[in-house]
């Protein structure tokens, strides 16, 4: 193959050659046939090593990072049965009558989807879930459901971590055969942030259930009936899972100066959402506003006017959403989300094992192993050290939530992109100005993706030093973001008592909006034809034929799927690297056992890093299962 290659070079075949020649044409090292994983792993980690990993910034020069130690079953037989045996038995309608008749408070553990994605920007590794999932699934059978799928999870995990969101998800189904998987879906935004046609969302959701999927949450970012009920449908028509529709919480019942959400409010959209086919009602309080007495109102209100079983989120960015678990249990509740406590808390969900630990004595207790529990705590606090550059930053929890209502999904994204700005110091200027646009775009729901535009508005005015007062002025001279364009266009869907007029004239400046919903404006995905094209534009390269799922993928994010498919014809796949050498490569020395799939297990070890020669070459001297290998790498620094 690397004769091919020479054989193949405009160099070699003009005569060019010179004495430096191989050295100076790295790309003769690319070698497909045979494709050689254990090259392209080591080109991975040499290049990581020599380069650094593109997405982690601000590293520290000794960091302290702990050795993960995985918590081992205590369960020597096959897995104890839990609700997705229960789901199979009795099918989507009779297991949401049997939640109804649960006296017993039920616990979603959100560890792996909204836990990092609120507290480390998402970047948790399919390489540090895949080692407990299994154990934990043994060990805790009383689980409700494991939230670990969609939300920002589905392009990060390309993006970012240049891995396969379904490889994952089919992971966690063969290690999770007994409890109920979770996901999170944008309505008609599905994982992403604008809306996609009807037919590729509905064979998103089929896709899902497929490879695993038994919650669907449902929401819309602008609690948009017109975005959830689609959805509802598909889950109720190809699948044998349960629709779980939300509403998003915002703003606060009890204060009577605020009149767009109100109880009344919630109590006409939670039956408008169980009318709608909801086998579940969540309560997807995004930001932690709900406060204890308010959720005493709204439970009780919504347990005495609709009979499908209450599924309530939060964040505990103020640091005092126990309270507010505590009441709303009270009041009924069925389901509350929890994090294991090394990823809970802050913008994340209320720490679980002190939850179970709380409850104990409670007359509605559900008796879990807290022992065990607390091991699987600490994994993640371990875990968590590998992270350390995508955490946001926040020490302590913040009364400010209340005012800048900003998400906790959002908050662990908008402290990087204020630093990828030059406004690290100007922090709080941004959420201070969030919450002056929100109340400039009406008062509107904020979550994926209003959310975004919210907080593009707010960082746009901050560095450029604009107030509102000039938006109002000037506005016709400015030049919005074009998510925030986007939005009063229409392409989000429709806001709660609509668009304020004043503003949308003066962000649109002429072009016109429109009302009904935007799936209607895009044109279907003919299926047939264009997996087949998509097929033959990728059937280079990798050691698979892409699939229906790798095409979902493509559809749903173009770029950000090439590009991880780029990376994975170079690199071979990486999910298997240990996460501390895929953010920050190896040290010479250092060895380590990578497991490629079909039970292949590499060891490597880092000789040592030569010198930058006068070409910007590095040579990295590795030893693969005891065999030299040494690879030139371009050093970009
Ligand atoms: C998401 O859409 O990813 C969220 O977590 C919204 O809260
Ligand atoms: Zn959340």
């Amino acid at each position: 193959a690397f004769l091919d290659n020479i054989l193949k070079d405009a160099t070699f075949r003009e005569g060019k050659v010179t004495v430096n020649y191989i050295k100076n044409t790295p790309e003769l090292f690319d070698i497909k046939e045979p494709r050689n994983r254990a090259t392209k792993t080591v080109n991975f980690l040499g290049d990581i090593t020599v380069n650094g990993n593109a997405d982690v910034k601000n590293t520290i020069k000794n960091p302290r990072f702990l050795i993960p130690e995985v918590p081992k079953s205590i369960l020597k037989g096959p897995y104890q049965k839990g609700t997705k045996d229960l789901l199979t038995e009795l099918g989507p309608e009779e297991f949401s009558k049997w939640l109804t008749n649960e006296k017993k408070i039920h616990y979603t553990d959100t560890t792996m989807r909204d836990g990092h994605q609120s507290l480390l920007a998402t970047r948790m590794r399919t390489f540090d879930m895949q080692k407990v999932a299994a154990n934990f699934a043994k060990d805790h059978p009383e689980v409700f459901s494991m939230e670990v799928w969609g939300g920002a999870t589905f392009d990060v995990c390309m993006r970012f971590l240049k891995e396969n969101p379904w490889e994952r998800l089919r992971m966690f189904r063969e290690a999770v055969p007994n409890i109920l998987l979770q996901m999170l879906l944008r309505g008609s935004n599905g994982v992403g942030y604008t809306a996609y046609p009807d037919n590729l969302i509905e064979r998103f959701v089929t896709e899902s259930w497929n490879n695993g999927v038994d919650i669907f949450r449902i929401f819309d970012s602008q609690n948009w009936m017109k975005s959830i009920v689609p959805c509802i449908e598909y889950v109720r028509k190809n699948t044998g899972g349960l629709a779980e529709a939300s509403m998003c919480y915002t703003g606060d019942i009890m204060d009577p100066n605020r009149t767009k959400y109100t109880l009344k409010y919630y109590i006409q959209l939670a039956k408008d959402l169980e009318n709608a086919g909801a086998h579940i009602l969540a309560v997807k309080d995004m930001a932690g506003l709900l406060k204890p007495k308010a959720a005493t109102e709204l439970i009780s209100a919504l347990k005495s006017e609709i009979k499908i079983p209450i599924h309530l989120h939060t964040h505990d960015t103020s640091s005092m959403q126990g309270a507010t678990y505590m009441n709303a249990i009270e009041a009924g509740v069925d389901v509350v989300d929890v994090a294991l406590g090394g990823l809970s808390g802050l913008t994340s969900q209320p720490n679980f094992n002190s939850l179970v630990e709380i409850m104990k004595y409670h007359p509605r207790e559900n008796k879990m192993n807290n022992e065990k529990l607390n091991e699987y705590s600490i994994y993640w606090e371990q875990v968590r050290t590998y992270y350390y550059p995508f955490e946001s930053g926040l020490k302590s929890g913040t009364g400010e939530v209340y005012t800048h209502e900003i998400p906790g999904g959002q908050y662990s994204n908008l402290k990087p992109q204020a630093e990828s700005l030059g406004l690290s110091d100007r922090f709080h200027e941004i959420t201070d100005m969030y919450a002056k646009v929100n109340l400039l775009f009406g008062d509107i729901i904020k979550v994926t993706p209003s959310s975004k535009v919210v907080g593009d508005m707010a960082q746009y005015l901050v560095s450029n030093n604009l107030t509102i007062e000039d938006v109002l002025k000037n506005g016709e001279n400015l030049s919005f973001p074009q998510s925030v364009v986007s939005f009063f266009k229409g392409d989000l869907g429709q806001p709660v008592g609509g668009f304020p007029k004043k503003i949308q004239k003066i962000i649109l400046k002429g072009e016109k909006p429109y009302t009904d919903r935007p799936n209607a404006h895009l044109d279907p995905v003919d299926f047939k034809k264009e997996f087949k094209d998509f097929q033959d534009m990728f059937s280079d390269g990798i050691d698979r034929i892409l699939d229906f799922e790798d095409f979902i993928s493509y559809k749903l994010y173009p770029k950000v799927f090439t590009d991880a498919y780029n990376h994975h014809t170079k690199y071979g796949s990486v999910h298997n690297i240990p996460t501390k050498n895929f953010f920050y490569g190896m040290e010479a020395g250092e060895e380590i056992v990578v497991e490629l799939d079909r039970g292949k297990t590499l060891l490597i070890t880092l000789v040592s890093i030569g010198e930058t020669d006068e070409d910007g070459m590095v040579t990295v001297f590795f030893k693969v299962n005891g065999q030299t290998r040494n690879i030139l790498v371009r050093d970009n620094n």
